[in-house]
């Protein structure tokens, strides 16, 4: 079978893949040598895609109220509803809840619903947690949403600086594409980052400044510029404002930082001194009540110096999902067009309507995510439509955002997953073709337009969410301008309107490709807009902007401190973000076991000094609450975080870990500009949360634990799962054989009450099936090797002398353990990531591993120093 050339569904750096169907449903994935973005590599997430295309837990079949149904009704259904709170209500009474990784064509299908049929603007997307700030931030400045750059800047730069991103993690292959221009042109990577992170292993300079102080950091960098003379006059006579922002600057201090002067000064003189400078940032700078002052006083720096459009320099923000540019070029905000038109611009509206042959178009924006849900919680919009997002794990107060949507009249989630935190909330389910079985187009973080070409057959009676939305506007009486037959005339009809945007004087036109035909459009290659090589595709280094009057602004940016204040019953700030190996709220990433092994349970990460403040041992629970929620999770007790702040992941839902649910703890601030909410800066206590035993648990089948805590993954012969519980179980068999749904099965019962230690194991026709593991403290147990049933000497928690233990899965791709990597260092005395590569493969794959196995490596040597 030959392979497919298609896109990796995660994230926005955008990799190529070769995807070849192995039968049975199954896919072989290989990166694509030829796709510029990757060149053939592919991250940890990208090269285990295979393990996730399974059928386990896909929706299959349209549902209502819990009914599997046909398509016809389900869709009848829907277009009843809406047609009939449009009519009772108006059409502000409808909201659609998009994502940036729904492909460009059901992207635009659903704005053009909404915003041109329905008739409301009430349509936003999870872009609204992730790049509204930098969309504001560019049209303050740019008079666009344009990223500057491409990725060959990061090839041709001197020095990386990044800001709130941590690339090695987020954008592997990115990282990657940085360390190698370190190795070849000496390239020096600065992180500007509260933690210390992955990013921070191959960094010349890392400054922990405290949550939220950016601004202050680089209305600084400004104010030095100036003082060296390396202002860039020439380029400065195309800029508005500059005189305000560096006045402004000045008045700042770096005070809010909590950076020592000699670490900023360094950073400044090494800022200053490389002409070659990419500034990347990332949620660390777009999540924040600031975060649009954080872009701009980062672009100001590099409108300053003229460094920008040209190669090695700019100010870059990486795109976080998929096809996040894509929904921006489709405009698929509550305050955007379509094709970077304008929804305040009355000759846009007019444009855009004309062309759609629309009957109304709303007048100005619409509601943004957090007001969206909030206006969904008091009953005004009573019909929600959400789709390829699960809002309710991953908005702001995600307990009121949960209820919201239980609460609201009707509610149609189109998914790919039966079961998600969301999706036991709607009354409709609608099931959707996943990334392989599905056609179209995503845009990635450098403008690149790449296809995502179907390989597998869709399962049961799942459609494309395009196809999901055009046939309920058809059956809502709009359809000639839903009549579409593949995605091929939905991309026609999206590239000739941004024909019209390109007469307005926009920069998005891809109307070159209006044209084409539809095996064209099978064919397509990827290409980065503007089509036509300006400049290698580069924007701005003319000084030339889309405002009015075409000239660059500087914005005046003064310092502001997170929006909640800190409260003697709040004393901690809480900084949240991604592991290396899970993709947001798990549906894809959790089925694989190998991703799941990184890191199995949700954690949050305390300083040492906090922790024996508040009496937290490493390895028990914490109890974390904040004014809207609570979380208990595990405790890693580090300096790479600042104390007074704490860092948990995002990725544990109601399905996973339910005392997990990060966003639960997360206050609805958002910034001014940009309605993005600040994910991570909530108020927060924290306490042990003194749990009287914990537990261990592998099954080979699906476990229902009813204790105070519990966090699932998968194994690779059925689930594990830690426990832990205030209340210790009467009878542990009772407790295990309720957990292991097995009322029946052979039992081994290992009880040790004095120590308060439990071991037992269940047989079915002689096989070991399920095994739990408790006792009073964290349990030190072999969990790789136990997790690998059926074990013959299970109960002992310890492998064999014969069997070391591996540890905690560091390489995902050849299995490699912590232990295994240690073992190896110490007893061969390995000296580099190299060395480890050639003894144990580790790393030598994908690399998305090497951050930390050179972490390993610096420890080991730490630790021989000091013996
Ligand atoms: N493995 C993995 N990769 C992903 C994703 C995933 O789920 N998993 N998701 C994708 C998506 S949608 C996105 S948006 C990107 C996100 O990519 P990133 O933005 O790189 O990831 P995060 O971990 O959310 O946050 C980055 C860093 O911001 C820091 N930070 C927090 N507050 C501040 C601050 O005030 N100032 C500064 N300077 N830094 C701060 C955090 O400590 C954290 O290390 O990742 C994409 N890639
Ligand atoms: N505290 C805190 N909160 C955050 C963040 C943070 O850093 N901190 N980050 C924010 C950011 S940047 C982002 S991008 C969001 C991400 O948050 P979400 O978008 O809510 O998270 P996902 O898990 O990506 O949700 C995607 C859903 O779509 C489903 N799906 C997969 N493929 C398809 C398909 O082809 N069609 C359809 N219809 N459905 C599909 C998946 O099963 C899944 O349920 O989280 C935000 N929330
Ligand atoms: S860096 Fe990894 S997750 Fe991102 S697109 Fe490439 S392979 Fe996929
Ligand atoms: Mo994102």
């Amino acid at each position: 079978m030959s392979s497919v050339r298609s896109t990796c569904p995660y994230c926005g750096v955008g990799c190529g893949v070769l995807l070849t169907p192995k039968g049975a449903g199954g896919l072989d994935v290989k990166g694509d040598p030829d796709h510029p973005a990757n060149r053939g590599r592919l991250c940890s997430k990208g090269s285990a895609l295979g393990e996730t295309v399974g059928l386990a837990g896909r929706l299959l079949a349209p549902r209502v109220d819990g009914q599997d149904t046909d398509w016809n009704s389900a869709l009848d259904h829907v277009a009843d509803r809406f047609s009939r709170t449009i009519a009772e209500h108006g059409p502000d009474s409808v909201a659609f809840y998009a994502s940036g990784q729904m492909l460009t064509e059901d992207y635009y299908v659903a704005n053009k619903f909404m915003k041109g049929f329905v008739g409301t603007a009430n349509i936003d997307t999870n872009s609204r947690l992730c790049m509204a700030s930098t969309v504001a931030g560019h049209k303050r400045s740019f008079g666009t949403d344009t990223v500057p750059g491409t990725y060959e800047d990061l090839d041709e730069a001197d020095l990386v600086v990044l800001v709130g991103s941590n690339l090695a993690w987020c954008h592997p292959i990115l990282h990657q594409r940085v360390l190698a221009a370190k190795e070849k042109r000496g390239t020096k990577l600065i992180v500007v980052d509260p933690r210390r992170t992955a990013s921070c292993d191959a960094a010349d300079l890392h400054l922990p400044l405290k949550l939220g102080s950016d601004v202050a950091l680089f209305n600084r960098l400004l104010t030095a510029i100036a003082e060296a003379g390396a202002l860039d006059r020439t380029y400065l006579s195309h800029v508005n404002g500059f005189d305000a922002a560096l006045e402004t600057a000045r008045a700042d201090s770096i005070e809010p930082t909590g950076l020592s002067s000699d670490l900023v000064d360094e950073f400044c003189r090494m800022w200053i001194g490389t002409k070659r400078v990419v500034t990347i940032f990332s949620q660390g700078v777009n999540q924040s009540s600031a975060g649009t002052d954080k872009v701009n006083s980062i672009v100001n720096c590099h409108l300053a110096t003229g460094r920008i459009g040209t190669p090695g320099c700019g100010p870059f923000s990486v795109t976080g999902q998929p096809n996040a540019m894509g929904g921006r070029e489709v405009g698929g905000l509550a305050n955007t067009l379509a094709c970077h038109l304008d929804i305040e611009n009355a000759a846009h509206r007019t444009a855009v309507k004309d062309f759609w042959d629309a009957p109304r178009i709303p007048e100005g924006p619409g509601l943004k995510a957090v007001d969206l849900f909030r206006a969904v919680a008091k009953g005004q919009v009573k019909a929600l439509w959400i789709m390829h997002t699960n809002p309710a794990v991953t908005l702001p107060e995600a307990d009121a955002v949960q209820a919201a949507i239980k609460g609201c009249d009707f509610t149609v989630v189109s998914e790919i997953a039966a079961t998600t935190d969301t999706s036991v909330l709607a009354d409709v389910l609608l099931p959707a073709s996943a990334w392989a079985e599905k056609d179209g187009t995503v845009t990635n973080t450098d403008r690149t337009i790449s296809r995502q070409r179907s390989v597998l057959p869709a399962p049961g009676a799942a459609k494309p969410d395009w196809w999901h939305i055009a046939e309920v506007a058809k059956r809502m009486g709009f359809g000639s301008a839903f009549d579409f037959a593949n995605s091929a005339e939905i991309f026609r009809e999206h590239a000739a309107l941004s024909g019209i945007a390109g007469g307005f004087g926009r920069d998005f036109d891809i109307s070159g490709l209006a044209e084409i035909t539809d095996s064209e459009f099978d064919a397509l290659a990827p290409a980065r807009w503007p089509v036509a090589g300006r400049r290698g595709g580069r924007f701005f280094a003319d000084g030339q902007s889309f405002h009015s009057d075409k000239r660059m602004r500087m914005v005046p940016v003064a310092w502001r401190a997170p929006d909640a204040r800190r409260a003697p019953r709040f004393p901690f700030r809480l900084n949240t973000g991604r592991v290396r190996d899970h993709w947001h709220t798990m549906t894809r990433t959790s089925l694989s076991p190998r991703l799941s092994a990184h890191l199995a349970e949700p954690f949050v990460e305390i300083h040492p000094v906090d922790a024996v403040n508040l009496g937290i041992e490493p390895d028990t629970l914490v109890e974390v609450t904040s004014p809207t929620g609570r979380a208990v999770l595990r405790a890693t007790i580090s300096d790479a975080t600042r104390q007074g702040e704490l860092f948990a992941p995002i990725h544990w839902t109601g399905q996973t870990a339910p005392t997990g649910r990060i966003d639960a703890l997360v206050a609805g601030a958002t910034d001014p500009f940009s309605g993005q909410p600040e994910s991570k800066a909530a108020v927060c206590a924290a306490k042990a949360f003194n749990a009287s035993w914990y537990g261990f648990a592998v099954s080979a089948r699906p476990m229902t634990p009813t204790c105070d805590y519990w966090a699932v993954a998968p194994s690779a012969t059925g689930w594990r799962m830690e426990l832990a519980g205030q209340t210790i179980p009467a009878d542990w068999e009772d407790a295990a054989r309720n957990l292991f749904d097995l009322p029946d099965a052979q039992a081994q019962v290992v009880t040790d009450p004095a120590r308060g230690v439990a071991r037992l194991a269940f047989y079915e026709n002689d096989l070991l099936i399920s095994a739990l593991f408790a006792g009073p403290k964290p349990l030190g147990l072999m969990r790789d090797y136990v997790a690998t049933l059926p074990n013959e000497d299970v109960l002992t928690g310890r492998a064999p002398a014969d069997r070391p233990d591996p540890g905690p899965m560091l390489c995902a791709c050849f299995g490699v353990g912590v232990n295994t990597i240690l073992t190896a260092i110490e007893s061969d005395g390995l000296m580099t990531v190299e060395a480890v590569g050639a003894a144990l493969a580790a790393g030598t794959n994908c690399g998305s591993c090497r951050p930390e196995i050179a972490t390993l490596l610096a420890n080991s040597r730490a630790r021989e120093a000091a013996e």
